[in-house]
């Protein structure tokens, strides 16, 4: 399973990226200031639910850390649990402790190129020891929450975290 929608394409102009607390306090980052904050070089495997995976992908992005340090300077407080919500109305679900830690990016490069509109560009999350399908292309935002909430796959019956190494497919799966 690749896309469930077509493609969107917001212009580099009116995309920006939200990072809202659990009581609706948010910070948010147009395209230049997005660019603007520390960027980090990402070389990593990655696994998608129907069996294939990637060796050695090379990615740029910015750190959910950074992103969480940034905006605990605008008052935006962290929680447990985190929608990513993306243009096109795709989401997913992802604890907070699996985003921190220099484990998860939104990623805007892929082998030393822009990330190309079909695989999530502009930018996209990137959570790579998670299944691939948590990694939400075109994200715009990431909602912290104090209660868990499935996405769109989790809704349908994938796996609620997803865990490449236990094979955590689908719901079910232990
Ligand atoms: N917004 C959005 N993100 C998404 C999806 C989607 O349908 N919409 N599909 C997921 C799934 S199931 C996979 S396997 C990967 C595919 O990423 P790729 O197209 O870059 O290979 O994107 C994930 N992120
Ligand atoms: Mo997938």
């Amino acid at each position: 399973m690749l896309s469930a929608g077509p493609t969107p394409r917001t212009s580099l102009d009116t995309w920006d990226f939200t990072l809202r607390g659990a009581s609706n306090q948010s910070a948010r980052w147009s395209w230049t200031e997005f660019l603007a904050l520390p960027r980090q070089t990402i070389k990593t495997d990655i696994h998608c639910v129907t069996k294939w995976s990637k060796f050695g992908t090379t990615w740029e992005g910015i750190s959910i850390d950074t992103l969480l340090s940034e905006s605990a300077k605008h008052g935006v407080q962290p929680a447990q649990y985190v929608v990513a919500r993306c243009d096109g109305g795709y989401t997913t679900n992802v604890p907070l402790a699996d985003l921190m830690g220099d484990k998860a990016w939104i990623a805007f490069s892929y082998d030393g190129a822009p990330l190309p509109p079909e695989h999530g560009g502009p930018a996209r999350l990137l959570v790579p020891h998670l299944y691939f399908w948590k990694s939400a292309k075109w994200v715009r935002e990431l909602r912290m929450m104090d209660q868990d909430a499935p996405g769109f796959w989790e809704s349908l019956g994938y796996h609620n975290y997803g865990d490449p190494w236990r094979e955590q497919r689908y719901s079910g799966d232990e």
